[in-house]
């Protein structure tokens, strides 16, 4: 159906004009018909194709008198409307997707027979849904959270879905613990909070008796679970996959996306924030970058190893609480991605994909990661209850793109069925397909034995030598960062035992660490480390790689300023500043006391994006205030133009201020204690220069002056 319905008398002619039972129907672009109201749109219809002459009021006895049921107009409606719901995700509830590709840099027919890597410069049409976990469907974007990074490849072999996150391990190491993992993170069943927060008593009781996931615990208490945006994440397939080649040979993978951009998180306190200003702050921004052509991009890079480097390895590849360290293993780019098309509807596509792990073309396989195996089977049977039925692969956005043919048929909402008499095989009048051993799937021949039993290898049982490497790995103020949030999700425990078990816990893992988190929990003495199935090795060397701030994009590209401007603004100041801006790739908002606008030194009116209510600083990576020294006594009286002043400075933002704006910056409390990312703005002569300063993004060095004040004594 056409998004806008053609008006008959600009797209109807003769020739596309036919006539049935003395009605005119017009035929327009793409085939269909079109019958046109009164006032040149489409005629609204039921869903059986009657045309509907009244739908503002239902059909009654008399205008005052009962409904009845004749009304079939209204009881389809609303019978639709009834059921427009269907489950949502057990887990990654919340997500957004967008549509892209994939381009190949090289072919790789030596490592993999994977059609989607047999030609450079070959692209693959792709579709991506970026999710939080715990949250529910309609829960805030900035949670501490993981995000599913989750991609759908429509190859020409078949679909490769590689369902990961931005984070690299998990939480357990065997799939029968995922159901009490997540009730666990859940809100708590008997009074259904706290949503989207792991910051509860369950959660962290079932995290502080499972010590695998100690490793996946720095991780989430890092700045990786408050990601600035979609596009500035990094994304894993976490587990050990396996490459093989036509000769099936086979080579163990790990993959990794990249994003262009560089990462970027923000701090906790301003992600608090930003749930309140935007709850839907990351589909907003991937949204904007998409619609104004600036489309996200991600490499997807590649760890490779044999089995000889699995068995020298200091930890089991198969163990998904591990990973293998970029310096150990470099990451070889192989492709990269693009996504440049959001979805023309949001519940057809990203609410109705239908990612399984288990959806791979030849050449890709698994490894025999116990996490892993079990989510092959979960993935698929949960589509059977949120899609329901076995037809889900019917639905456009799941339906591959490449030739298909099978003897499946019927059940809820069949649109493809088998043509011919014969729907077996094999059968004797040549109906159907066939299989092709040439050229079909073929399993990784994996030798295997060994008795049925329910055990954990002892190859698993490290649990605290990869987070002590992940916790060392950061900078001053990521180590910061990890030891404000954990401080935060236990003091929300209200269990002190489950508090001093994590204590316990950390102290195995880093002991300045531990101390911090108990003193500032307040406990008095300091428990006992944990017993340790294997003792913490202090020899794994730091990797830079694991830190945000080292893999910072040192630039301002894809980023947002946020401009406040008063009446009187300097005009040539504010065009120069935008142009800066422009040449960096980034993006700028402005915001005035009115949305409807300024009166700028020159006499223009300037439209705002935003009240200074309605776009506080949270919403942008750094600020400029672009005030006159008429307009700024007004605006110190607002409220929120002092917060927007102050939050910028707690959050470590680049603060660039036009010499009016003093009064205002003395009115937050900053003007004494003005550093390198409090900046007079230059004239419009050195802004390019101020904007490239931005790109350091964030002045972390302020953060203990604002925020954390002296150290107290530590507990003994
Ligand atoms: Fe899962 C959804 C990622 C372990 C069972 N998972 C889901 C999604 C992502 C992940 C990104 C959302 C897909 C979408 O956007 O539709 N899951 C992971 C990762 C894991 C992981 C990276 C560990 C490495 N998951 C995992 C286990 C199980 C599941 C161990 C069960 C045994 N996951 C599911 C699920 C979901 C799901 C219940 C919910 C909705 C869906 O599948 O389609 O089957």
């Amino acid at each position: 159906m056409a998004k806008r319905p053609p008006k008959p008398e600009s797209t109807a002619s003769s020739d596309d004009t036919i006539n049935i039972h003395d009605q005119k129907l017009h035929r327009g672009a793409g085939g269909e018909l079109h019958q046109f109201a009164e006032d040149g749109h489409d005629i609204l219809t039921t869903s059986q194709g009657a045309p509907i002459a009244d739908d503002q009021n239902s059909l009654r006895v008399g205008s005052r008198g009962p409904l009845l049921v004749d009304d079939f107009h209204f009881r389809e409606k609303i019978f639709h409307f009834d059921h427009e719901r269907i489950p949502e995700r057990v887990v990654h509830a919340r997500g957004y997707g967008a549509h892209g590709f994939f381009e190949t840099y090289e072919a790789l027919p030596d490592i993999t027979c994977a059609d989607v890597f047999q030609r450079a410069g070959e692209t693959t049409p792709v579709f991506v849904r970026f999710s939080t976990v715990a949250g529910n469907k309609g829960s805030a974007d900035l949670a501490r959270d993981v995000r599913g990074f989750a991609v759908k490849m429509y190859t020409k072999e078949g679909n490769w879905d590689l369902v990961g996150n931005n984070i690299p391990v998990f939480f357990i190491q065997d799939a029968i613990k995922f159901p009490d993992l997540i009730h666990a993170a859940k809100q708590e069943p008997d009074r259904a909070f706290p949503q989207a927060q792991t910051a509860h008593d369950n959660f962290w009781d079932f995290i502080s008796l499972t010590p695998e996931s100690m490793n996946m615990v720095m991780w989430i208490m890092s700045d990786r679970t408050i990601p600035r945006s979609l596009r500035f994440m990094e994304g894993f397939g976490v587990h050990t996959f396996r490459f093989v080649n036509a000769e099936d040979k086979s080579t163990f993978v790990k993959f990794h996306w990249k994003p262009k951009l560089g990462l970027q998180s923000v701090a906790w306190n301003e992600a608090v924030k930003i749930n309140g200003a935007d709850p839907d702050f990351h589909r907003r921004d991937l949204w904007n970058a998409i619609l104004s052509g600036n489309f996200p991009e991600w490499e997807l890079a590649v760890q490779l190893f044999d089995q000889d480097f699995a068995d020298s390895f200091d930890f089991d590849v198969l163990d998904p609480t591990k990973i293998i360290p970029e310096e150990i293993l470099p990451v070889r780019p192989i492709g990269r991605l693009v996504l440049d098309r959001m979805p023309d509807n949001f519940f057809a596509e990203t609410e109705q994909v239908a990612f399984m792990t288990q959806n791979v073309p030849p050449g890709i396989d698994f490894s025999n990661d116990p996490l892993l195996q079990g989510r092959n089977f979960s993935y698929l049977d949960t589509q059977l209850k949120r899609l329901g039925g076995p037809n889900f692969t019917h639905l456009p956005i799941n339906t591959p793109k490449c030739p298909m043919h099978n003897f499946q048929q019927d059940g809820h909402m069949a649109m493809r069925n088998p043509v011919g008499r014969a729907n077996y095989q094999p059968n004797s009048n040549g109906d159907g397909p066939r299989e092709s051993p040439s050229r079909g799937y073929r399993h990784f021949p994996a030798e295997e034995q060994g008795q049925k039993v329910r055990l954990r290898p002892e190859s698993f049982a490290d649990h605290y030598s990869q987070a002590r490497q992940f916790f060392i790995s950061q900078t001053g103020a990521e180590q910061r960062h990890i030891a404000m949030a954990l401080t935060f999700e236990l003091s929300k425990v209200g269990n002190v035992a489950i508090r001093e078990r994590m204590v316990s816990h950390l102290l195995n893992i880093d002991e300045t660490l531990a101390t911090t988190v108990a003193q500032k929990l307040g406990f008095q003495t300091l428990p006992k480390p944990t017993d340790a199935a294997m003792p913490t090795r202090q020899d794994l060397a730091p990797s830079p790689s694991l830190s945000i701030i080292e893999r910072g994009p040192k630039r301002f590209e894809g980023r947002m300023l946020g401009i406040l401007i008063t009446d009187g603004v300097d005009a040539k100041l504010l065009t120069g500043l935008a142009d800066a801006i422009s040449k960096e790739k980034a993006d700028f908002e402005l915001i005035a006391p009115k949305v409807g606008g300024i009166i700028a030194s020159d006499g223009t009116l300037i439209k705002a994006h935003h009240m200074i209510d309605g776009g506080p600083s949270v919403l942008f990576d750094a600020v400029a205030l672009l005030t006159s020294a008429t307009a700024i006594d007004d605006l110190m009286n607002e409220a929120a133009a002092r917060d927007f002043v102050a939050d910028a400075f707690q959050h470590c933002k680049y603060i660039g201020y036009d010499q009016s704006a003093l009064p205002l910056l003395q009115k937050a409390g900053i003007a004494d204690v003005l550093d390198k990312g409090v900046l007079p703005l230059p004239g419009e002569e050195g802004l390019s220069a101020f904007v490239a300063e931005l790109g350091k993004l964030r002045v972390w060095g302020r953060e203990p002056s604002v925020k954390l004040g002296k150290a107290s004594p530590q507990p003994k």
